[in-house]
């Protein structure tokens, strides 16, 4: 093996969401859950992030979970494709509504449970080994309404409930583990990550940190529980990372960086090394927040650290103290991180920054941080592709996305010597985007027909960068040293 190789084992593979490709939203007694109100267009923000409350499907608005790519049918097509990539892994989600329907129910749904058995059997029959997300922006509507999403601690039960029936029913046939997506997201998008409309007035800080407390017991419980009953099992924590860079090396702008990457790192920090760290306390007193911890609660935090540390990243972000610099300087764009213009990168269609060093830079402030196995579990370029009238669809941007990612991560691990478990692209197949419910922002190696106004045949097409990362895995990434 060469210095510059990828470890053997290396996981490749591609990573979706239920409610971002499944559709099917009410099929086979499915119960409702938040992604399924949160529509496309205008209001998505408002609502993703609990401004505005929307807890059935209205008139006058389309909702891309309800048919996604329909992958609840097209599953075993889909995985085929994946498995002629090469694929060694898939990360997917698991709808807690297909399991629990009202989200707390005694009985599982039959019907659920033994879809995605017949979807790990699937992966299993190529050789590919699941990751599954057990949580991916997903909160059970019937559990919104009786709750109020995860400010209530009684989430946390429902929430193991549903651990306790996925973790029995797919013991043999599921290793590794996600207890939530991107957790830190419950700070920007508290519907989409929690289940939380705020109330008018209430006091949204309070709320959300409660709510952080809740889902951050519930991921140690998990990872207890996840243990007891599948004892190789390994569980994980995911965050959507990105290191914060200064904007000048004014100290204001080394101090800004760091408070704003403690806001991400404030839940893997807990999941983690299983305690608060002491900055977070301070800020909680300051931000007058109280009323989190019962007794036991830190008990429950340490037995549950993870073990290992999953991430996303897309991007790296910049940020300045100075709020002149900000406004003059802030980034369209990416709608949840505000940031500031990075002079030095480039930025995609939709306006989020190209930065693959900073995968490496990331990578390694994670491990400095927790000197745990990272994952890295999304990365992918978000692009506007064309279908061409021979079926084709040439997509070299996402290829030099994918490929300088790739190589910045190899160094992390060969020049720096960080464990890395794989690399799982998000969106192998063309997905609902997360952020703006769109279709045209397309991250797949598989084209779908299928537009923004819900018009498409379905049929899956095979990317120019299909072909590509399927080389690259059997290479075992010695492919990515030769350009184009
Ligand atoms: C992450 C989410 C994914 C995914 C991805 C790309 O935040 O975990 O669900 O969608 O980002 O973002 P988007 O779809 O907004 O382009």
């Amino acid at each position: 093996m060469s210095s510059k190789a990828f470890p053997p084992g290396f996981l490749w593979g591609g990573a979706t969401a239920a409610n971002q490709c499944e559709g099917a939203y009410d099929a086979d007694g499915r119960g409702l859950s938040s992604v399924d109100t949160i529509p496309a267009g205008k209001d998505r923000m408002t609502v993703a992030r609990g401004e505005r409350v929307m807890l059935s499907c209205e008139d006058g608005y389309t909702y891309p979970s309800h048919e996604a790519i329909d992958m609840y049918h097209h599953y075993k097509e889909d995985i085929a494709m994946f498995a002629e990539m090469g694929f060694k892994c898939y990360r997917l989600s698991i709808a807690w509504t297909r399991i629990l329907p009202n989200g707390d129910d005694d009985t599982p749904n039959e019907a659920g449970l033994a879809f995605y058995e017949s979807l790990f059997r699937e992966c299993r029959k190529y050789g590919i080994e699941p990751l599954v997300t057990i949580d991916h922006f997903d909160t059970p509507i019937a559990l919104i309404k009786k709750y109020g999403g995860w400010r209530d601690r009684r989430m946390i039960d429902a929430y193991l409930k549903y651990c306790r029936a996925i973790f029995t029913r797919y013991k043999d046939l599921v290793k590794y583990w996600i207890t939530f997506n991107e957790i830190n997201m419950l700070l920007h998008m508290s519907f989409m990550g929690a289940g939380i409309a705020f109330a008018e007035g209430e006091d949204k800080e309070q709320v959300k940190y409660t709510a952080a407390h809740h889902e951050l017991l519930a991921s140690a419980l998990a990872v207890k529980l996840a243990h007891e009953i599948i004892p190789d099992s390994k569980v994980g924590c995911m965050l959507a990372a990105g290191q914060f860079y200064p904007y000048s090396c004014n100290p204001a702008d080394i101090l800004d960086a760091q408070e704003k990457d403690r806001d991400n790192y404030f839940f893997t920090d807990i999941q983690a090394r299983g305690e608060y760290p002491v900055w977070a306390l301070k800020r909680m007193e300051r931000a007058g927040i109280k009323g989190l911890f019962r007794e036991g609660d830190a008990e429950i935090l340490k037995a549950g650290a993870v073990d290992y540390v999953a991430f996303s990243y897309y991007c790296s972000r910049c940020t300045t103290a100075d709020p002149e610099i900000f406004a003059k300087h802030q980034r369209p764009g990416n709608a949840v991180f505000k940031a500031v213009e990075n002079p030095y990168l480039k930025h995609t269609e939709w306006g989020w920054q190209i930065d693959p060093l900073g995968l490496r830079i990331t990578t390694n402030a994670l491990y400095d941080r927790y000197q745990k196995p990272l994952f890295v579990v999304e990365n992918g370029l978000g692009a506007n592709d064309t279908l061409e009238s021979d079926g084709k669809v040439h997509d070299p941007y996402r290829i030099e996305y994918l490929r300088a990612h790739l190589l910045a991560l190899r160094d992390a691990i060969t020049e720096d010597g960080i464990p890395v478990i794989g690399f799982t692209a998000w969106g192998c197949i063309d997905l609902v985007s997360a952020s703006s419910g769109e279709m045209k922002k397309r991250y797949g190696m598989i084209y779908v027909d299928k537009d923004d106004e819900g018009k498409g045949t379905l049929k899956r097409y095979k990317k120019d960068s299909f072909g590509w990362y399927k080389q690259v895995i059997t290479s075992n990434g010695a492919s990515l040293d030769q350009r184009g």
